[in-house]
């Protein structure tokens, strides 16, 4: 109806909540039938590309004046979800997250619907002890006894990686708070050459500067070179600088690969420096017998990063930063704002945990997780966690067997797969000059034919010495074994000369 207005509170009489009903009711009865279902078939496109000159003719997207009509809303919500890129899609593994987990998708939206933000009990009364829970679960799974810790949701793995350092810092000189970096040593902190660039971004955030961050050699399976560590952690100590940390990773972002916990939190014990381990990618290996094996010493660190939107699927974003020093969050972040942590309040205010944050407001990012673990139980998590390696393994022999594709890595350790597609035109000719500069340009127009038609969706990058190559991601286990055959069919049709 053209002129409904749309910008009144809702509920407000009830006409008004009448009209607002029914434009809820067809909007979700959209999410439902039309972005959740609709799209999530292998027959549909996992993109409709539109180049943005494109998508800004298509959709209005400038704030007006007035208001539009609730007929109109809903197109724009069509328009919308039409140009998005369908992440539910089982041939969307570009990124380390995917799918549409129905429980996680419900709680995000009953989220949604009651809005909290989670700073204190009184507003946020269960999503604040949900979140210590879930935590304190978290915190076992890690391997610290009876969970003990502390820790919280962020919004997502750099800024865990970034509470990281702060923790870290703090915990060797308290006086960073009050002082600032005026008052401590030249920090210097440890992180390997594949390590997630947030480690650097983080330490630029904050004061120390990324020439600080200094990264350690990986070995030919992208995992952390320990010697390399210890001899950079000497050469610090050597120029009078102040080595305080070691963000070690469980599940590099391209490799897949976990660093040795068990030799570098010999070399941390050693030197006294803090052990994060960001396991926002390979976090999730933990629910599995199988294969937790991978974070073995995990539970030597003094912090985790672990992110149940990665491995875990949980909708986006879903991201935890654990610790098992259980004050040091609030001692380091605390400033008590007196408007809103009254210690005066009527009941136990330990529960208000929000000064712990840097944040103030915070979305309650716990509740989708938690539904969807009460929803499958942790055997259900590993359950799926065995699936998408299981995936992983089938692909990589499939692929090593197959004419055209090499790999980069034999013997990946996550379910990151990566390879280069050798289209017949360059097969027999490696060592003809220009052959690099030729396969280097193979990816990116590979990618361009697959976005264009929308029939699925993979990632390349080049790494150190390595020329562009593809990196496939398993990390949805609703694919089956006939959606890898597919998507080796693929590359084989795209990259036909
Ligand atoms: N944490 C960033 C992950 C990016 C990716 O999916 O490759």
């Amino acid at each position: 109806v053209a002129g409904e207005k749309t910008t009144d509170i809702l509920f407000e009489s009830i006409s008004e909540r009448s009209k607002h009903e029914d434009f809820l009711r067809r909007a979700v009865d959209f999410l439902v039938e039309r972005v959740v279902f609709g799209r999530s078939n292998r027959s549909s496109k996992v993109v409709e590309w539109a180049a943005p000159e494109e998508i800004k003719k298509i959709i209005d997207l400038k704030p007006r004046e007035g208001p539009v009509s609730h007929e109109q809303l809903l197109t724009f919500m069509a328009d919308v979800a039409r140009y998005s890129v369908n992440t539910a899609h089982p041939y969307f593994v570009n990124q380390l997250f995917s799918s549409v987990d129905p429980y996680g998708l419900i709680g995000q939206w009953l989220t949604d619907a009651l809005n909290p933000s989670v700073y204190t009990f009184e507003v946020a009364p269960v999503f604040t002890i949900m979140e210590e829970e879930v935590l304190r679960e978290m915190r076992k799974i890690v391997g610290w006894t009876g969970g003990d810790g502390d820790g919280i949701f962020c919004p997502g793995g750099s800024i865990s990686n970034g509470y990281a350092i702060s923790c870290a810092r703090f915990h060797h000189f308290p006086e960073i708070k009050t002082k600032g970096v005026y008052a401590v040593p030249n920090l210097i902190l440890f992180t390997s050459e594949l390590a997630h660039y947030s480690t650097k971004k983080m330490a630029s955030f904050m004061g120390i500067g990324t020439d600080n961050c200094i990264t350690v050699k990986a070995d030919k399976y992208g995992r952390m070179d320990v010697r390399d560590l210890e001899s950079k952690v000497l050469d610090a100590i050597n120029e009078g600088s102040a080595p305080f940390m070691v963000t070690a990773t469980s599940g590099t972002t391209v490799f897949g690969a976990f660093d040795p916990l068990l030799p570098i939190s010999t070399v941390c014990k050693k030197y006294n420096l803090w052990l994060h381990v960001d396991a926002a990618w390979g976090g999730g290996a933990l629910m599995s017998r199988k294969h937790k094996h991978l974070l073995k010493g995990i539970e030597l660190a003094d912090s985790v990063t672990w992110n149940p939107h990665k491995l875990l699927a949980a909708p986006q974003q879903c991201s935890t930063f654990l610790t098992r020093h259980k004050h040091l969050l609030a001692e380091g972040h605390s400033s008590n704002a007196q408007y809103l942590f009254q210690k005066d309040k009527f009941y136990d205010t330990s529960y208000d945990t929000g000064d712990k944050h840097i944040q103030c407001g915070r979305r309650a990012d716990v509740l989708k997780f938690w539904f969807m673990w009460k929803a499958k139980g942790s055997e259900g998590f590993e359950k799926h966690i065995d699936k998408v390696f299981e995936n992983a393994s089938y692909f990589l022999e499939h692929i090593r067997h197959r004419e055209g594709f090499k790999l980069v890595l034999e013997k990946p350790e996550c379910t990151n797969v990566m390879f280069w597609y050798i289209p017949r035109c360059l097969r027999g000719c490696e060592n003809e000059p220009g052959y690099m500069e030729r396969l280097h340009k193979v990816a990116p127009k590979i990618k361009e034919k697959m976005i264009k038609e929308g029939c699925m969706m993979v990632t390349y990058q080049p790494q150190g010495s390595l020329t562009n190559f593809f990196r496939i991601v398993f990390q949805n286990s609703a694919l089956e074994h006939k959606d890898m055959i597919y998507f080796a069919n693929e590359f084989e049709r795209l990259g036909a000369d």
